[in-house]
């Protein structure tokens, strides 16, 4: 069985964090994302190399096969599902929290508790439905690709849900967080058939990430 492994990655910070873990499995990619334009970059290991692409994209490069694994945030994996993903190993990159935010003038909780129907945008849908339905809001989900922030601010949608890490694109933009909804970090994700037909190869790789990823936890 051929045992080249290819890795699908997405640029700027899971990139970046993913770097230190494949270090530690030995690995070195060869160039630099934020200054090639290759999609695919080689390592110094012959068999296995990186594809670039969107955060979003990975874990169906990973469901498909068209890369053996991957790294992904758990926000992307709660809406795509994790249908045909294997997902061994908890990195601890990339951590934010996913979180209700409002504008700074809008009364959420007292929306909440006369029962109003609320306007939420969001790039999460799946995870926005749930939260919400689990606590009795009725709410139209707005979808929306990225900018959530913007919303409130120009009477698209009462509240966002979005990723917070630092929290200053929210104060830079007047909103505040007013409800946590969960912990994010990043995954590693496997492809189910790649597991079993590569595992050779593979599993030294997998060994390596948990090791390096709890030594920092
Ligand atoms: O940027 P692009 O549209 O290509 O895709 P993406 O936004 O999905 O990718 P990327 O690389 O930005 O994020 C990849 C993964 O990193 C996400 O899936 C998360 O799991 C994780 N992550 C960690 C974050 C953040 N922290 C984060 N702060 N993803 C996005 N943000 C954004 C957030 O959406 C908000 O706009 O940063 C802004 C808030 O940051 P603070 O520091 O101002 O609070
Ligand atoms: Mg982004």
């Amino acid at each position: 069985m051929d045992q080249k492994l290819t890795l699908a990655l997405s640029k700027g910070r899971i990139f970046e964090e993913t770097l230190p873990l494949l270090k530690a499995a030995g690995l070195v990619v060869a160039e630099d994302p934020e200054k090639s334009r290759k999609l695919i970059l080689p390592t110094n290991d012959p068999q296995v190399q990186v594809i670039i692409v969107r955060a979003s994209d990975v874990p169906t490069y990973v469901q498909y096969g068209a890369a053996d694994f991957g790294v992904a945030g758990k926000d992307v994996l709660l809406e795509h599902g994790g249908e045909g993903l294997y997902q061994p190993i908890d990195l601890d990159i990339a951590k934010c929290r996913m979180s209700v935010a409002v504008h700074a003038g809008f009364d959420y909780a007292n929306a909440v508790r006369q029962g109003a129907r609320l306007r939420v945008a969001t790039k999460y849908l799946q995870v926005a439905r749930q939260h919400f339905a689990a606590k009795g809001v009725h709410v139209d989900l707005i979808k929306l690709y990225g900018s959530m922030e913007l919303g409130p601010l120009v009477g698209l949608s009462d509240a966002i849900v979005d990723l917070v890490s630092t929290g200053s694109t929210l104060r830079a933009n007047n909103l505040i967080e007013v409800e946590h909804i969960m912990d994010i970090s990043s995954r590693l994700v496997v492809n189910q058939a790649a597991l079993k037909l590569k595992r050779e190869k593979l599993q030294p790789i997998l060994d390596a990430f948990d090791r390096a990823s709890r030594r920092k936890a």
